[in-house]
């Protein structure tokens, strides 16, 4: 999967896509990520990359012809399955959006600052609208390394066999189930004999119940919500 990213702060993504998982992705050579400073593409003097609304109001917008130019550069070497915009007004990110991400092989995504892009850019270029949450950050990369993040370790190969997504929380709806490690007893605080007792259908079994119970008390909407 290769993704671009349109941004004009690539410093804050430069960091958080490139340790553990997702640095053995770019290794294995099944992720590549590459970043563009929208300012770049800035073709005035003073290579300015927003400017005030129309109408009055405080803060500024994104310029529409910059991110024109960006965008239009990158379609025209590949065809992107999506090129998601990333902001608060966006439909509502979720492991579902990121399965899907996942099996795509080109995405886009442009994240927004100050008060957002040029309404043009959306009409125009946008395939879909995401948002991480209903809170406002301060602009869309921290979104877009969430994004990232999620739908990388997804991809194909991506995760062993011992830490495979299938495991997750949320991947069927229910919350992960408690973990331990060595000792089996620390300060007297024991781990539940039936993860000593190596009997692999009885672990599942438990680990199951232990899911539903974890959901129920602490997200029972997630049961709720249809498949
Ligand atoms: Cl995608 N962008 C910003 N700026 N704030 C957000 C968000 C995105 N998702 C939730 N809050």
């Amino acid at each position: 999967m290769r993704i671009d990213i349109l941004t004009l702060f690539p410093e804050i993504l430069e960091s958080p896509l490139n340790y553990s998982i997702l640095k053995r992705a770019k290794e294995k050579g099944l992720l590549q990520i590459f970043l563009h400073n929208i300012r770049d593409y800035a073709m005035n003097k003073h290579k300015q990359a927003d400017d005030y609304a129309f109408g009055g109001g405080a803060g500024m917008v994104m310029m529409v012809e910059p991110i024109d130019l960006c965008i239009s550069r990158l379609t025209a070497e590949r065809h992107y399955d999506e090129i998601l915009y990333l902001t608060p007004d966006g439909e509502k990110f979720t492991q579902r959006m990121a399965n899907y991400l996942a099996t795509k092989t080109h995405i886009m995504m442009l994240c927004g600052h100050y008060k957002g892009v040029d309404q043009r850019v959306r009409d125009h270029f946008i395939t879909r609208e995401v948002s991480v949450g209903d809170y406002v950050l301060s602009g869309g990369e921290i979104a877009a390394s969430v994004i990232v993040d999620c739908a990388g370790r997804l991809i194909p190969g991506v995760l062993s066999d011992e830490t495979s997504a299938l495991m997750d929380s949320f991947q069927d709806n229910l919350l992960a189930p408690p973990v331990y490690t060595r000792p089996a007893s620390y300060k007297g605080w024991k781990v539940p004999d039936v993860l000593l007792s190596g009997h692999a259908t009885k672990i599942d079994e438990w680990r199951h119940q232990q899911s539903l119970e974890r959901t129920r008390k602490l997200r029972p909407d997630l049961l709720e919500e249809e498949e």
